[in-house]
């Protein structure tokens, strides 16, 4: 990492949205993980309903177990490999490879070399008679509409034009049943490409720039972003991005979908 003189950070963190630049990253080390680094970058704290972090694994470094509280999480991969093994198989993830793991479902990640991933979790909410409040309850989670594990890589998903662009792809990772209450997708833009007109809703985004770079415009302010950002953007954050430079721009976007009644 590069660290930034005078005290400067491209970190903002407001009501409504937070920029998270890579020149401010704390590690810290989380139960359950073994010879690995984390960075929380979005969590409850920030008001957010789910968690982001980055866990940075040593050769070696591992996770074992269910996540605890019920929490449903989502792996996706950024550099390195690692190896996940649930309900007695084993599945080799390179990057860009991903997972879904419902829960209270036992497994295990290790990598024999190092390795980053970035990790979504949230406590999942149920089809059935609950509100999005559900995911700050306590106490058992219903599992009684809980989605199946997913495993796969972003690679190997058809991009389709985001609202008819070409120039922008959205790759969706999870499938679109009503079980699921997040959505995981990738976003590439074309050089130039934008998102056709700034976004206002109720769903929440964590976002993690995977490549290439561009605009942000989150609330009333406009930021340069590059890959190693991330972004946590509140419930009715205006939003929008317009991909610059050479090469294209890809972020990995999480979404809760909504659930009803609000
Ligand atoms: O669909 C979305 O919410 C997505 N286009 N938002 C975003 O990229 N900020
Ligand atoms: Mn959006």
């Amino acid at each position: 990492m590069t660290l930034t003189p005078f005290g400067h950070t491209r970190t903002r963190v407001t009501p409504t949205h937070a920029l998270l630049s890579p020149d401010g990253h704390v590690a810290t080390r989380l139960p359950g993980w073994e010879a690995t680094d984390t960075v929380v970058l979005i969590s409850p704290q920030l008001g957010a309903r789910f968690t982001q972090l980055l866990a940075h694994l040593g050769a070696g470094g591992a996770w074992s177990g269910a996540v605890p509280g019920g929490l449903e999480r989502f792996v996706f991969v950024v550099a390195g490999e690692v190896v996940l093994a649930l309900a007695g198989e084993t599945h080799a993830l390179p990057p860009h490879g991903y997972a879904y793991v419902p829960p209270e479902t036992p497994h295990t990640l290790r990598a024999a070399a190092p390795a980053t991933l970035c990790v979504f979790e949230r406590r999942y909410v149920p089809l059935d008679g609950a509100s999005r409040s559900s995911a700050l309850a306590e106490g058992p989670v219903a599992l009684t509409s809980a989605p199946e594990v997913v495993v796969g890589n972003a690679a190997e998903v058809p991009g389709e034009p985001f609202l008819g662009d070409e120039g922008v792809r959205v790759r969706k990772l999870l499938p679109e049943a009503r079980a699921f209450d997040l959505m995981v997708s990738t976003m590439t833009f074309a050089p130039g490409s934008s998102l056709p007109y700034a976004e206002t809703h109720v769903m929440e985004h964590g976002l993690l720039m995977l490549a290439g770079g561009g605009v942000y415009r989150l609330a009333e302010s406009w930021y340069p972003v590059a890959a190693g950002d991330a972004i946590y953007m509140a419930p009715y954050c205006p939003q929008w991005f317009g991909a610059l430079g050479k090469v294209p721009s890809t972020y990995l976007l999480y979404k809760d979908a909504p659930r009803e009644p609000f």
